[in-house]
């Protein structure tokens, strides 16, 4: 099966070319809202576009998937909180493995439960290694899950569960401090899981900065997702998005496995 959207994020991480994900829960976002992001979306250079959220209050998921679809070429990626969060509108779908917790269910269970229909969607599927970190307050992703988030300051071991992922097989590491977290993921856990991998890393949650996302990516992250504070500030959009083109021209400072004495 063609893997479009897995190629493009790889070719960014080979061309050192930072990329911009920007998160659309549906549950916050009202279909006159979605028509107003794509607009920014397509002005700002988006690179991907995000869709999910750990609830599902709201039953126009596929409305704004398919609202993208006709006004935007910016691939769509879902992010789904669960199995109930699967359109065949999308572009692809980040099939996500919480190798951060001890919970089989979101390990591999409903993996199992919902492999027949995801397969029959047609989507693309991207086997993501999805670690939750510790960003200071309880998250609804941190709740939903019912599993114990990596200490934001264990450097090690998400370098490890990290490195875990990519040798079971895993094409991308998301790291995430889950939505409206207080405190985002530093940048020293960033290097670490980094200079561990080769596979591309996204970075999330908590971000409200442009200057922390520059950051992130100086830190090593390939693809960096906001979502809450764009939908505070819609404007955030083309801040962002520069401020990840910056780091791009940037040489990263991420160095060697070898010489960076993670271990
Ligand atoms: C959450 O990583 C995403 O899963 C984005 O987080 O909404 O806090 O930007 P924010």
């Amino acid at each position: 099966m063609t893997q479009p959207t897995y190629n493009k994020i790889v070719e960014h991480k080979t061309q050192a070319k930072k990329s911009f994900a920007l998160l659309i829960d549906p549950d916050k976002t009202s279909v006159h809202q979605a028509k107003k992001l794509i607009e920014l979306s397509n002005n700002a250079a988006v690179d991907f576009i995000f869709v999910g959220g750990s609830l599902l209050i709201t039953d126009h998921l596929e409305e704004i998937v398919k609202q993208f679809k006709k006004e935007s070429n910016i691939p769509i990626l879902l992010f789904p909180g669960s199995p109930a969060q699967v359109t065949p509108y999308a572009d692809a779908l980040l099939y996500l493995s919480l190798i951060s917790g001890r919970n089989p269910e979101l390990l591999i269970g409903q993996h199992v439960i919902s492999a027949p229909l995801i397969r029959k969607s047609g989507l693309e599927i991207i086997s993501t290694g999805y670690m939750l970190i510790d960003g200071g307050n309880p998250t609804t992703a941190s709740y939903i899950s019912n599993s114990i988030p990596i200490p934001a300051d264990k450097n090690a071991i998400a370098a490890c569960t990290a490195m875990a992922g990519e040798m079971l097989g895993l094409k991308l590491i998301y790291l995430d401090a889950g939505s409206g977290a207080m405190n985002p993921i530093s940048e020293a856990m960033i290097s670490a899981v980094s200079s561990q991998i080769s596979i591309p890393l996204i970075v999330g949650g908590g971000i409200t900065e442009p200057e922390k996302a520059y950051r992130n990516c100086m830190a090593g992250a390939d693809m960096v997702v906001v979502g809450n504070a764009v939908e505070k500030d819609p404007g955030l959009i083309k801040e962002m998005s520069v401020a990840i083109r910056t780091a791009s021209s940037n040489p990263s400072m991420v160095e060697s496995p070898e010489s960076n004495g993670a271990f």
